[in-house]
């Protein structure tokens, strides 16, 4: 394809829910999401009660629209459960909570999608709908899905694992399920090749970017650039999550296992080594960088809890300033 006529972006996320949405919503702040894009992972959506629900999208919208529920980090701040609560008294399995307001983007995303309406169409039309920037799609349009098979030989989807069984079982294998038929959404591998930098969030390697990298020609189109790509390293040792980051802790650990891999930020680095020319540990991690790994030369530190918009704002200056094509 010709790739002349595509606008070149500044930066390119690539993310699953909550790391891309933090990196998202700095580069709002920053004032670059206008000339950036946000690709977010697919393999965590699911069909409850006839919906096709996409968490990972949803996060980022949600967070752009400044609507977010930042205590779960997921859903809309304020929402209700209504709907969900009278599903459970007419019999249904309500375990995924989905909150009244929630529900109407799942019930315009099912219909547009069942119109024949592509899912990056579908996006597009509802961050227009949430007044954001229309920089968020999925990385594929096709179905992609993480199946983790579990101890007892039972496979599950990945929010049947991460909220109906809260990660608790034993993850032996993963599956990216349709990972060989997926294809990249519209200016995908595209705008990877020109971006000025394109930033792998601190998302869960096994649920979020793995699937992501396994779409048809998003590797090849990340080691074809000739700008830097920066991978944000998910753990931090020292730091012992709580409540909700405890769960997603546990998941991302679980699944990390799953693939044969440990749950610290080397082997993360290892896992992202053909992808990445940098790679961005904790500054809580320094102790990290005397281990002497392979990726030692590339290694750097910085702050990547970036919670807060200002913070990852800064954090993508840094990044931009100092790996960034000029
Ligand atoms: N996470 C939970 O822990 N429990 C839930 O009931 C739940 C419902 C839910 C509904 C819509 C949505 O967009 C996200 C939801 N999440 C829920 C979050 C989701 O399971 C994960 O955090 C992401 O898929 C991981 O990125």
């Amino acid at each position: 394809m010709d790739d002349s006529n595509l606008t070149r972006r500044d930066v390119i996320v690539l993310g699953g829910g909550l790391g891309g949405s933090r990196l998202a919503a700095g580069l709002l702040q920053a004032g670059l999401l206008e000339n950036s894009r946000v690709l977010a992972n697919v393999a965590d959506d699911t069909e409850r009660h006839g919906l096709a629900i996409s968490p990972d999208l949803d996060t980022v919208l949600y967070r752009l629209a400044g609507r977010i529920d930042d205590a779960r980090g997921w859903g809309l701040r304020n929402d209700s459960y209504s709907v969900i609560e009278e599903l459970g008294r007419l019999g249904e399995d309500n375990w995924f909570t989905l909150g009244d307001r929630d529900l109407a983007t799942h019930l315009f995303r099912t219909e547009r999608l069942r119109r024949g309406v592509p899912l990056s169409q579908v996006t597009r039309e509802l961050c227009e709908a949430f007044g954001v920037p229309a920089v968020l799609s999925p990385i594929t349009d096709d179905r992609l899905r993480t199946i983790i098979e579990l101890e007892s030989g039972e496979s599950v989807d990945f929010q049947t694992y991460h909220v109906r069984l809260r990660s608790q079982p034993v993850a032996v294998r993963l599956t990216y399920l349709g990972a060989e038929d997926a294809k990249p959404a519209p200016h995908v591998l595209e705008e990877i090749r020109h971006a000025r930098l394109v930033i792998l969030a601190a998302s869960s390697p096994a649920a979020s970017l793995l699937p992501m990298l396994s779409v048809a020609g998003v590797r090849d189109a990340l080691a074809e650039r000739s700008a830097a790509t920066v991978a944000l390293s998910p753990h931090v040792s020292r730091l012992a999550p709580t409540g909700s980051d405890a769960h997603r802790a546990r998941t991302r650990c679980q699944l990390l296992r799953a693939l044969g891999h440990d749950a610290d930020a080397m082997s993360v680095a290892r896992l992202y080594a053909d992808v990445a020319d940098v790679y961005v540990v904790d500054e809580r991690d320094r102790a990290m960088l005397e281990l002497g790994d392979e990726f030692a030369a590339n290694l750097v530190l910085d702050d990547t809890i970036v919670e807060r918009a200002d913070l990852a704002a800064g954090l993508i200056k840094r990044l931009l300033h100092r790996f960034g094509d000029h």
